[in-house]
């Protein structure tokens, strides 16, 4: 699993490095995980919903509301995040390093319309650490531009069970998920997408 299948602006793109048994246990654990720590729909700090719904796992989990993007050591019901399932974790051991562990599993739901905008993962302390990237569900049209806004882009479908490993040069690229194929995946009762992005925080 070391070696990616492609890379894209730098981005190391493991297609299927999750086979469909280790899908669906992976869905069985993060179904745990909101059963814990319910979805949530952050808003923007200018004040507008957000498409997805979203919760975390780990010692603090990332958040927005009116007062900012910033990581939390609780969710917002008061209740301290779950644990990061072992499940996740081995993927981070073995496509990321055995010696830090990440401290924010952020775990984004997509229902069919729902996107993500072009932005950078900057509310980390060490940018040293790359951020990895899970897809689940249903495919997503996945665009990465550059460390600046604007410019030329360049897009993949990310599908159920790819892994995706944004280090390097690549940390602060900008990115986005313009839109999911609804029914591409059958992994999800009801359809949609888990986005699982792995991350040290301090
Ligand atoms: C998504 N992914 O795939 C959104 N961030 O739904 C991200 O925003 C992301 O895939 C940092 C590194 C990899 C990612
Ligand atoms: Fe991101």
């Amino acid at each position: 699993m070391a070696e990616p299948t492609l890379i894209l602006r730098g981005i190391e793109i493991h297609k299927q490095a999750l086979d469909g048994p280790a899908q669906e246990a992976l869905v069985a654990v993060l179904r745990e995980v909101v059963r814990q720590a319910p979805l949530f729909t952050p808003v923007t700090p200018r004040g507008k919903p957000m498409s997805v719904r979203m919760t975390s796992a780990g010692k603090y989990g990332w958040v927005t509301d009116r007062k900012g993007y910033r990581y939390e050591p609780r969710h917002p019901d008061g209740q301290p995040w779950p644990p990061i399932p072992d499940e996740v974790l081995t993927l981070w051991r073995d496509l990321v390093s055995a010696e830090r562990l990440p401290d924010c599993c952020l775990v984004n739901v997509y229902r069919e319309g729902a996107r993500m905008g072009m932005h950078q993962d900057r509310d980390e302390a060490d940018f040293g650490w790359p951020v990895l990237s899970v897809s689940l569900g249903d495919s997503a049209l996945f665009r990465v531009g550059n460390t600046t806004r604007g410019g030329k882009t360049e897009s993949v479908w990310l599908e159920s069970g790819d892994v995706a490993v944004m280090g390097g040069a690549a940390r602060l690229a900008y990115h986005g998920i313009d839109r999911i194929r609804p029914g591409s995946s059958g992994l999800l009762k009801g359809g949609g997408r888990i986005n699982l992005t792995l991350r040290v925080v301090d």
